[in-house]
């Protein structure tokens, strides 16, 4: 008999770290997870970890005769920065093996006649304004809007919604009968800031990028100039959407991707919370012309009032808990040890 699991991929990563701590606590609950990395040594435990590539296609198909994976939450991705300096690997990593998961997905709903929950962190990298103008005129974009991303990583995650919300409603659609098939579900997140991890490969890593700098006493050069401005959520909340919306009854969700936010700010409003907490930072602004056009390209506010409605999702964090009961306090201990 298969063991019945929770299968996270990209588990070594900032959301798939705090996303496992946070389910293990749930009770009877088997988590598989798998990552080109190992977990950190504290981590250890939580889970049956597989260090491994999910490209692997006969890495996986084990997997499955191993596990029966009842929800897959997955994470694994290049993120934007990186995925410009590798664009093909990075539509190898962030399409190709999603198509071979929502496969494998599908494959196990019709098996067992009963959907595979498939939940697929998103970004606002999904969507492209196309200039500064754009971008002020229209402060917050909804689902359907500016889908025009400019980035490897944007265009990748919003085929995949696409590919998700395909292997969900049409998969095998000129079979004679119809198959059940995967319960897809995506969130599209703004830029996330945890206390705990630092983020690689990413463009909106200058917020946790200064944050984390001033508590360490280093300087920091930030790569967007002071007025630059993306949504921002921390990392409890984004575990929380995630796990929200799995919990959602499915009848009253209305669509299949949804934004979810807590706030926006500007880069020299970052800085300024930074410097009020640490009165010793050093933050200047030398922009990277190249990335900076990247967060340019990305709303300063997305509209969440979908998520809100449908699954009744509100950010337990607005940005004076985030920074005064999350951020500061946590930062500050992990670095005093
Ligand atoms: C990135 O910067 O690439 C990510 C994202 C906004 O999805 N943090």
């Amino acid at each position: 008999m298969r063991k019945k699991v929770i299968f996270i991929t990209g588990a070594s990563g900032e959301v798939g770290q705090a996303l496992l701590k946070e389910l293990a606590q749930e009770p009877g609950v088997q988590i598989l997870t798998i990552d080109l990395h190992p977990m950190p040594p504290e981590m250890h435990g939580l889970s049956t970890h597989v260090e491994g590539d999910l490209l692997n296609a006969r890495l996986l198909a084990r997997l499955v005769s191993e596990y029966e994976m009842d929800v897959i939450f997955h994470l694994a991705a290049l993120l934007s920065t990186r995925a410009e300096i590798q664009p093909e690997e990075a539509h190898q990593v962030n399409v190709e093996a999603t198509l071979q998961l929502l496969k494998i997905a599908a494959e196990e709903s019709q098996w067992r006649r009963r959907p595979v929950q498939f939940i697929f962190p998103s970004s606002i990298a999904a969507y492209g304004l196309p200039d500064r103008e754009t971008k002020n005129h229209f402060q917050r974009v909804r689902e359907f809007e500016w889908n025009q991303p400019r980035t490897m990583y944007g265009c990748n995650k919003l085929y995949c919604e696409m590919l998700g919300s395909y292997y969900s409603r049409y998969y095998r659609q000129l079979a004679a009968e119809q198959p059940p098939t995967i319960d897809f579900r995506s969130v599209r997140f703004p830029g996330l800031i945890s206390a705990f991890t630092v983020p690689s490969g990413g463009t909106s890593d200058y917020a946790p990028e200064m944050l984390h700098a001033a508590a360490q006493g280093k300087p920091y050069s930030c790569f967007v100039r002071e007025e630059a401005r993306i949504p921002f959520m921390v990392m409890p909340d984004a575990v929380r959407a995630l796990l929200m919306l799995a919990k959602a009854p499915r009848q009253h969700l209305t669509r299949q991707v949804y934004n979810v936010t807590s706030f926006s700010l500007s880069a020299a409003q970052i800085r300024d919370r930074v410097c009020a907490a640490f009165s010793g930072a050093q933050i200047r602004f030398e922009p990277d012309h190249k990335r900076e056009a990247i967060v340019d390209s990305w709303p300063a506010d997305i509209d969440d009032s979908a998520a809100r409605m449908d699954w009744e999702w509100a950010p337990a964090y607005d940005v004076e808990r985030a920074f005064s009961e999350y951020l500061i306090p946590n930062i500050k201990q992990r670095y005093a040890r």
